[in-house]
């Protein structure tokens, strides 16, 4: 089966939270291969257009400021059947749901702050990805 991509990032409560080293091994432990990886903070510009697909929701002003306040680590990761296997590997958004064992469920704390972000189709991997990644910096 051919790889594909996805892409991640660990958002400001699980940095603030010491939960980088630990996310990170998770995912290489299953599978997932670097492909781009960086610390980087979002402005609230690039929060609204990152997750302007949820603009109408209630909980938009709230995701913005939150993903925006801190640094975050983005990454690309590679494997086959990345987008799912890694959505697999987070968890339900909200951690209350997420399986044992998941990232949500060990390093989550609530529907908001959920530690972790995975695409939700190759396409939006890519536009993802490109958002946050120069050509010089995916390997
Ligand atoms: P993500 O895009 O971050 O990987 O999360 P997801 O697909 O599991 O969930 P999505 O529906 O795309 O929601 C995006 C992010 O918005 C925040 N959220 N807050 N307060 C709430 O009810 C609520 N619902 C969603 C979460 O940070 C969620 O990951
Ligand atoms: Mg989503």
């Amino acid at each position: 089966m051919a790889t594909n991509r996805t892409f991640t990032m660990i958002k400001p409560d699980a940095v603030e939270n010491g939960h980088i080293g630990a996310i990170l091994e998770k995912i290489t432990a299953a599978g997932f291969r670097i492909v781009a990886l960086k610390l980087t903070q979002m402005t609230v510009a690039d929060a609204q257009e990152f997750y302007a697909v949820h603009s109408e929701r209630p909980f938009f002003g709230e995701l913005v400021e939150f993903m925006s306040r801190g640094p975050i680590v983005a990454a690309i990761l590679e494997k086959e059947n990345a987008v799912e296997d890694f959505r697999t590997l987070i968890g339900a958004t909200n951690p209350a749901d997420a399986a044992e064992g998941t990232i949500r469920k060990l390093y989550a704390t609530s529907v908001g702050e959920n530690a972790v972000h995975g695409s939700d189709s190759d396409e939006n991997a890519a536009i993802e990805g490109v958002f946050h990644f120069s050509g010089r910096e995916m390997f």
